[in-house]
């Protein structure tokens, strides 16, 4: 059965994703636009709480300030008479040819300086709408060729670009956080912040560190190869998971953005699992927008793309129901317990044991009987599993 989504779900779509006319890199468009105004009734019609965009897919680039006020205003009526909020925003500055050798880091000088005025041109936007969240996703931000870019000098201007518009934010009293969005690759071959781990250790080289941090895409790390439950943790554990793109990926390959579930569902159910209940031993759960960054498939016609939207969230909400049965399972507690879950939360150290007492402590080392240890097994499969018993509904409560 389907499960209907409601406001408190605050379940959000980005304007480009049922939007998104389908048009690839091998054929044109299988649909028309769509009508910012019928987007955000439909979103609503569907249970959904928020709708994101870019400044041009509300605005079209270059339009003259009358039109621009035209869309604006009726976009706002759109939003009052539906009740749906603008949790986050973001700037294109992927699209127009000016961009194509980046954004904050084109190696031309008067494109960073016209980047920097288009972002901040619509983040004053994004606050009179009340917006909370500022995205960076750097699509162009990078290279095809190891000769062309200075990568430490483009790290300069990335951190100069990010440290200019936290600034601009702090000057203006917008209550605004940014959240820089990895990706490997695609549109440019190697992009610059590549994984949850490269944005992190760039982000602690900011001045304005604090108002900074993550907004992770399903898709992107698995792209990489990489667990992307495991970026999540990491970026939780640092206090910068500020946002999230959920979608779906199926291995290495381009960037597929399928309906979130469609790619690895049992990553999914543990992703669901942490951001609704936090780490296993305990910790904050994650309680930002869970917005849906993906784009219906180009063999759907309208009628499909509204399905695939309701299918994010029914997935999203199917995933959270089991994953709260196998957290309450007695079961699956006495398996963590045997895989020694809980006592990974344990201090490797003692209250107060000091470097000398461990190095006096023979039983740690001297008399310590690795070999036993050794034969010892953890059952991970048989809590596995569980796990995957629990995702497909076989232990329903
Ligand atoms: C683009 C990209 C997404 C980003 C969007 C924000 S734009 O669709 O593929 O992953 O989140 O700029
Ligand atoms: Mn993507
Ligand atoms: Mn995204």
């Amino acid at each position: 059965m389907t499960r209907k989504p409601t406001p408190e779900d605050r379940f959000a779509f980005g304007l480009w994703t049922v939007g998104w006319p389908a048009q690839d890199t091998f054929g044109v468009g299988t649909r028309p636009p769509l009508d910012p105004v019928e987007t955000v009734q439909r979103l609503a019609d569907l249970g959904a709480y928020g709708v994101t965009f870019h400044d041009d897919d509300l605005i079209p680039f270059g339009s003259p300030d009358t039109e621009r006020d035209r869309l604006i205003f009726r976009f706002k009526k759109a939003l009052e008479a539906t009740g749906m909020v603008v949790p986050t925003a973001t700037t294109n500055l992927f699209n127009h040819p000016v961009f194509k050798d980046g954004g904050f880091t084109s190696n031309d000088r008067s494109v960073r300086r016209f980047a920097l005025r288009k972002v901040m041109r619509n983040i004053d936007l994004a606050a009179e709408l009340g917006a909370s969240t500022y995205v960076m996703w750097g699509g162009r931000e990078g290279a095809e060729s190891d000769a062309a870019k200075d990568v430490v000098a483009a790290l300069e201007r990335y951190r100069e670009a990010v440290d200019t518009l936290a600034q601009y934010v702090t000057e203006q009293g917008y209550g605004l956080r940014f959240a820089l969005e990895p990706k490997p690759n695609e549109p440019r071959g190697d992009l610059l912040l590549p994984t949850i781990g490269h944005a992190l250790g760039f982000i602690s080289s900011l001045q304005y560190s604090h108002m900074v941090g993550l907004n992770p895409e399903v898709g992107h790390e698995q792209m990489a190869g990489l667990n992307f439950v495991h970026g999540i943790a990491q970026a939780m554990w640092h206090g910068k998971l500020f946002h999230i793109d959920l979608n779906g990926q199926r291995s290495v390959k381009f960037d597929q953005d399928l309906v979130f579930g469609h790619g690895d569902l049992l990553n999914a159910f543990f992703l669901v699992d942490l951001l609704e209940h936090g780490p296993l031993n305990g910790g904050p759960a994650y309680d930002g927008p869970r917005h849906f960054d993906y784009k219906p498939l180009r063999t759907e016609d309208i009628d499909g793309v509204w399905a695939s939207a309701a299918a994010n969230m029914s997935t999203y909400l199917l995933l959270k129901e089991r994953a709260a049965a196998f957290r309450a399972d007695p079961e699956v507690q006495e398996a963590l317990a045997t895989t020694r879950v809980p006592e990974l939360a344990e201090p490797t150290l003692a209250p107060g044991e000091s470097l000398q007492d461990l190095v006096a402590d023979r039983s740690a080392y001297e008399d310590y009987d690795a070999d036993a240890v050794g034969e010892r097994g953890y059952g991970v499969v048989a809590l596995n599993q569980l796990a995957v018993e629990h995702a497909l509904g076989a232990r329903l409560p």
